[in-house]
């Protein structure tokens, strides 16, 4: 894997931080083009018997979404996140009709899942996608809060949501555990939206370009506040540090000393009551 293509540790730490990446406008418009033409000829049926085989014998004929999952700028991050051969867990295409006023209620595409292991889901927007459309609303640092699918699903708007409002060719990538909803669709046009979920099949160490490991801008990221948390972002902090540590295998990691005071639990008797 060509090192170019891969995310640096600043990017990984976003993502650690916020559950998902976005990458504007950088498929080829035509891909975006086929991609559309692959979805209304439902060219690339849902095959569950697919689930679980790797994603690169997928749709080898295909110049939509198969080319799309052939970029090396796609692989390289695939890569960064899952490492080489993921498995395909499932698609899912969503053509929402013009003037569709419903959205989704807040979910994630989860269960209660508390694996270090995470999967990814890649969110693709073939066309422009102007605010009346959606995107997809993200909220920010939702995916280490483990929580059952649209349990959620009662709140409304969240203080830092961020619609995916994008060029044609914009892919987001999302930790599996964030907390998302398609928005209505209040124009005249058809709405395309393409989601791929994959499985790592190796330990998600160091796959990225490690170049700025020790970039000081990871710490500040580790420790984004995403406002809605209220007095909770400590509690975050925590579990991102435990991410990192995950990615790096650095079990030492820590950032303000935040795990290291918390696992501080000393065995040794002190030498004058050992004496006593
Ligand atoms: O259509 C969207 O923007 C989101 C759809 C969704 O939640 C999904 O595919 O998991
Ligand atoms: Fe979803």
């Amino acid at each position: 894997m060509d090192k170019r293509y891969l995310l640096t540790s600043r990017q990984m730490a976003d993502f650690v931080a916020d559950g998902f990446l976005r990458f504007d406008a950088f498929i080829p418009d035509e891909i975006n083009r086929e991609a559309m033409r692959e979805i209304d000829e439902e060219q690339i049926p849902r095959g569950y018997e697919r689930q679980g085989q790797p994603l690169s014998g997928l749709w080898p004929d295909s110049r939509g979404f198969g080319a799309l999952f052939r970029l090396p700028q796609v692989q390289g991050i695939i890569h960064s996140l899952v490492g080489p051969d993921p498995l395909y867990d499932h698609h899912a295409f969503h053509r929402v009709s013009p003037r569709h006023e419903e959205g989704q209620v807040w979910h994630a595409d989860n269960i209660i899942d508390p694996r270090s292991a995470f999967d990814i889901q890649l969110f693709y927007y073939p066309h422009d996608t102007p605010r009346e459309m959606g995107g997809t609303m993200f909220l920010p640092g939702s995916h280490l809060r483990r929580i059952h699918e649209s349990d959620i699903g009662r709140y409304q708007n969240f203080t830092g949501q961020v619609p995916i409002v994008c060029k044609a060719g914009t892919v987001a990538v999302g930790h599996h555990g964030i907390w998302h909803c398609a928005q209505p669709n209040r124009t005249e046009q058809m709405r395309y939206m393409f989601k791929l979920r994959l499985n790592p099949t190796v330990r998600q160490r160091l796959l990225w370009n490690t170049d700025d490991l020790d970039a000081p801008e990871i710490h500040s990221s580790l420790f984004r506040n995403h406002k809605w948390y209220g007095n909770e972002d400590r509690l975050e902090y925590a579990q991102r540090i435990k991410l990192w540590r995950f990615l790096t295998g650095d079990e030492q990691f820590d950032s303000h000393y935040w795990l290291t005071r918390v696992e501080n639990n000393p065995e040794r008797v002190a030498a004058a009551s050992a004496a006593a």
